[in-house]
């Protein structure tokens, strides 16, 4: 059976590429979200996120009539669910936002529906959604209850795209699908075809829960590597940076880059789902997000290292009179969002500590976030450069690469980055 109509639920950083992916290819989609702001940017042919690319998705698939966006979910052939899913108290997740998508679509599912949760997820909960959506339907059949006769199939296709290069990597990523049967794995498959040139592989939602986990533990775990290696040889007075370019040149030997810590909203929180399931056996998982946890608080520690010594080199000043730069805020190089953004912990910190002026540098923003930074200032690069005492490089931004000359001859530059320093 073919899809005519296909609804996403939640039209976030995921949601929304997906959703113009399926319409540029002539299908009818009903994106569902819970923010009006959304909706009605989204219907006016507009984008509330930054994507490269995106915008001209979204406005193509609704002037062409194949998107719209809606408050309540309507019927459809398939339903996707892309909601968040993040943390609550020590660290264990938080369904409460699939709950809530599972309540909102058990009411228009009907008989032959593909229901597909591309959020990323603690193992389990696929078998949650489909135990949600059989309570609210009895009047349905479920594939935990009759397996590949179900009349509504469930799967887990974890998305696995990198913010900056969401529309590329929608169509070129293989995409692991698992089914609660092999007739929701089929089915799933088909759904994904439509748009995706990679491909499709199978398994059971389990195991596709685990491998989307899997993923971004690694990447933690590698990065936490990284980020120990530059404090070790910050005590032992070695450059990291040179350090790893010379361990890499080993033909089995690749490691990641360390920075000021570890942000976004999936590689800082991703492994806490597997910590919190198995919290006796994930000793080396839950070490490397304690390292890469903790690597902001070195980091502002090294910024009062630096103003204690500015301060003692030059006694005639106080805090007062110091003035430190901080070159990006955002969560990782090139892009607007800090959300979970390691380099504005750090600014957020120095901001409340520190009685002179603080000056911020992010070429992707036009203002600082409301209610944080209330005693800094957004300048651009080359204010920064003439006004700073202390400069604190936080992300590799194209733009700060591109400022080696300058960059390199700042006096008292802590460089998370290694790239003036
Ligand atoms: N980082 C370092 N050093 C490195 C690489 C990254 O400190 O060598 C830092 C970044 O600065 C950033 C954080 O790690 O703060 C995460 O950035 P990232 O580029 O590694 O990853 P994300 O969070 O943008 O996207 C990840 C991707 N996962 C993997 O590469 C395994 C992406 O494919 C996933 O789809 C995405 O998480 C997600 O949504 O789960």
């Amino acid at each position: 059976m073919s899809f005519e109509t296909i609804s996403v639920i939640g039209l976030g950083y995921i949601g929304l590429p997906t959703a113009a992916m399926f319409a540029s290819r002539k299908i009818k989609v009903i994106g569902v979200d819970v923010n009006q702001h959304a909706i009605d940017t989204i219907n006016q042919g507009q984008i509330h996120i930054v994507e490269p690319e995106l915008d001209i998705l979204v406005h193509a698939a609704v002037t062409e009539g194949y998107l719209k966006a809606v408050s309540t979910p309507e019927p459809a052939d398939a339903f996707l669910i892309a909601v968040p899913t993040p943390f609550k108290g020590k660290n264990e997740p938080d369904l409460t936002y699939i709950k809530s998508a599972c309540d909102a679509i058990a009411p228009v599912l009907k008989k032959g529906d593909l229901v597909i949760l591309e959020s990323t997820s603690p193992v389990g909960a696929t078998e949650s959604v489909a135990q949600w959506l059989a309570e609210a339907r009895a009047d349905l059949s479920f594939p935990q209850q009759v397996g590949d006769v179900a009349d509504v199939n469930v799967a887990h296709c974890p998305e696995r795209v990198l913010p900056g290069h969401v529309v590329r990597e929608l169509v070129e990523n293989d995409r692991v699908i698992g089914g609660m049967s092999a007739k929701c794995s089929e089915r799933a498959v088909l759904l994904y075809k439509t748009f995706v040139k990679a491909e499709c592989v199978i398994t059971n939602a389990r195991t596709a829960e685990m491998a989307k986990l899997t993923e971004n533990s690694c990447r933690d775990v590698q990065i936490a590597f990284a980020n120990e290696l530059s404090i070790i040889c910050d005590k032992l007075d070695i450059n990291v940076w040179e350090l790893i370019e010379l361990a890499n040149r080993h033909p089995r030997i690749n490691i990641l880059q360390p920075g000021c810590g570890v942000g976004g909203h999936c590689i800082a929180v991703d492994p806490w789902f597997i910590v919190a399931k198995t919290p006796d056996e994930a000793k080396l998982i839950h070490t490397a997000r304690l390292v890469n946890d903790s690597k902001p608080h070195w980091v502002i520690e090294q910024v009062k290292l630096q103003l204690a010594s500015f301060l003692s080199a030059n006694p005639e000043k106080s805090a007062k009179d110091v003035t430190i730069a901080c070159y990006g805020i955002a969560f990782k190089p090139d892009i607007d969002d800090l959300r979970e953004s390691p380099a504005l912990q750090i600014t957020t910190e120095i901001d409340a500590f520190h009685a002179g002026n603080v000056l911020i540098v992010e070429p992707n923003i036009d203002s600082l976030p409301a209610n944080k930074l209330a005693n800094s200032t957004l300048v651009n690069m080359d204010v920064a450069f003439e006004q700073a005492d202390i400069s604190v490089l936080l992300v590799d931004h194209k733009e700060f690469k591109n400022a080696t000359v300058q960059g390199s001859k700042l006096k008292n530059l802590i460089d998370t980055r290694g790239v003036w320093g």
